[in-house]
């Protein structure tokens, strides 16, 4: 079999590498030797026009720096301002500057230009995620024939929210240039299906099957894991000094999430308010610990969410704190991830409650770190891709705080018995689906 190429916008540099994506290529990457290509983190005036190709590494990793132009319009710009609120319902967030699309485009081309001369004769070829939705078009204008598939990481919008880019035919020419393109969850493919009807001219050939000027082009459905193994072990492994012993007493609630207005955290703050106000005999039994490390600060829409969190953290905790309980703990760090595992398993209750998300890892993670034997509730969103699987979780609509405080109500409740049959359900899933299953049937299918 040839090498596996893959390419994301991020590349990990350093030694532990963390977030969704990035482990589960790593993973990928391991396992088959190859080469990963992406974004140092580094910008700089004027960057070679190659790559730059690093040691220390199970397979070769090589990286490129961007302008802080570049920068700004392909990644906080056209990805993250325009990509990132449309394909999560949010086009109200939206900032359309036509710079953005032009530096989108250009790094495309830059980057596929970087990468021809490294690619062998039977490469296989992995493009990862929104930012790099034109890359196929330009290696297929530079003559590259090699298989090429693409996985979205996040949702895909239906067509009221893909007409609200301002590009929407040219989106599905980007795609129409990938041999496959993936997605997390049967909810993403029935939205291209139906943009595309709207906005494009594909033709629909079959379920999966589309076809443009004589160019076929697959599609399916691929949920990604995470490796369920190591977390175990890792959950297992946390030590005791690691957990939070020292607060308990109370029942602990957990909430991971980059702090992403995606997440539904307020929504989550204020049904956990709900729930407080509604059953005084809480009081100093339960808390709720929030770990979420900023990202993309220097985009509006980030800083405030992280105003409004902070917010209203600080109002739910003038409200009901007494001397000795805090009831909303917020942590702003990235946290190791053996002391994170460890977290997990000590918290009765997983919040996931994401307004939109691709798939959402932390639902898995916070499954394959309990204890088998006095295993923790996990509440879900059915907007997270994940709840197409995990049906044996609570699954809520964050909008409604009500329902969502009903769920936590249900959850401290909840008897052993069916903690541990609910438990073991969502396990074998996270077990079967793991990011060595989901790797491998997506390159089966890409071959
Ligand atoms: P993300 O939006 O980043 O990923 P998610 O799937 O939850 O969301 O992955 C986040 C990862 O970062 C998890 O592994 C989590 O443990 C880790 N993480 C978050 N906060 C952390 C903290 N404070 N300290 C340490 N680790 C932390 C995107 C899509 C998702 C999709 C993934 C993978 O938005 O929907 O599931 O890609 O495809």
């Amino acid at each position: 079999m040839g090498r596996l190429v893959a390419i994301s916008n991020r590349i990990p540099l350093g030694d532990n590498p963390s977030g969704g994506l990035v482990v589960a290529l790593d993973d990928a990457l391991r396992s088959s030797g190859g080469l990963w290509v992406g974004f140092s983190g580094e910008t700089a005036e004027a960057p070679a026009d190659d790559l730059t190709f690093h040691d220390g590494a199970a397979f070769q990793r090589a990286s490129f720096d961007l302008t802080p132009e570049d920068h700004d319009t392909y990644y906080l710009g056209y990805s993250n301002s325009v990509l990132w609120p449309v394909c999560h319902g949010r086009a109200d967030l939206m900032r359309i500057l036509p710079e953005y699309l032009d530096g989108y485009r250009r790094v495309n081309e830059r980057i596929a230009r970087m990468l021809v001369p490294h690619l062998r004769p039977g490469d296989r070829i992995w493009v990862q995620d929104y930012q790099l939705f034109p890359l196929a078009q330009e290696l297929r204008r530079l003559g590259v024939t090699a298989p090429i598939g693409h996985f979205l990481h996040i949702p895909f919008p239906g067509p009221t929210d893909c007409a609200t880019l301002p590009n929407p035919a040219e989106l599905f020419d980007w795609l129409s240039h990938y041999d496959l393109v993936g997605f997390q969850a049967q909810r993403d493919l029935d939205n291209f299906a139906a943009s595309a009807r709207s906005l494009s001219d594909l033709e629909q050939l079959s379920d999966n099957r589309f076809r443009v000027a004589e160019r076929d082009m697959r599609a399916g459905v691929f949920p990604i894991g995470i490796d369920a193994q190591a977390f175990l072990a890792e959950a297992e492994g946390a030590r005791e000094e690691d957990r939070m012993r020292s607060l308990t007493g109370a029942q602990i609630m957990i909430g991971v999430d980059r702090l992403d207005y995606s997440k539904g955290i307020p929504q989550r703050f204020r049904a956990f308010q709900a729930l407080l106000e509604g059953d005084p005999s809480l009081t100093e039994k339960v808390m709720l610990l929030q770990i979420a490390p900023p990202t993309r600060e220097s985009v509006d829409a980030y800083q405030q969410i992280r105003e409004e969190t902070e917010h209203l953290a600080g109002r739910i905790n003038g409200q009901f704190a007494t001397v000795n309980w805090t009831p909303i703990r917020f942590i702003h760090r990235p946290i190791p991830r053996n002391e994170l595992a460890g977290l997990y398993r000590q918290a009765r209750i997983g919040l996931v409650t994401p307004l939109a998300d691709g798939m959402n890892l932390v639902a898995k993670e916070y499954v394959a770190a309990q204890d088998p034997a006095d295993p923790g509730v996990l509440i879900l969103s059915r907007f997270a891709g994940a709840a197409e699987a995990m049906t044996e979780a609570l699954i809520i609509n964050p909008h409604d705080p009500g329902e969502l405080a009903q769920a936590m109500h249900q959850a401290i409740a909840m008897p052993l018995d069916e903690r541990r049959s609910r438990h073991a359900a969502l396990l074998r899933g996270v077990v079967e689906q793991d990011v060595g299953w989901w790797s491998k049937t997506y390159l089966d299918a890409l071959a």
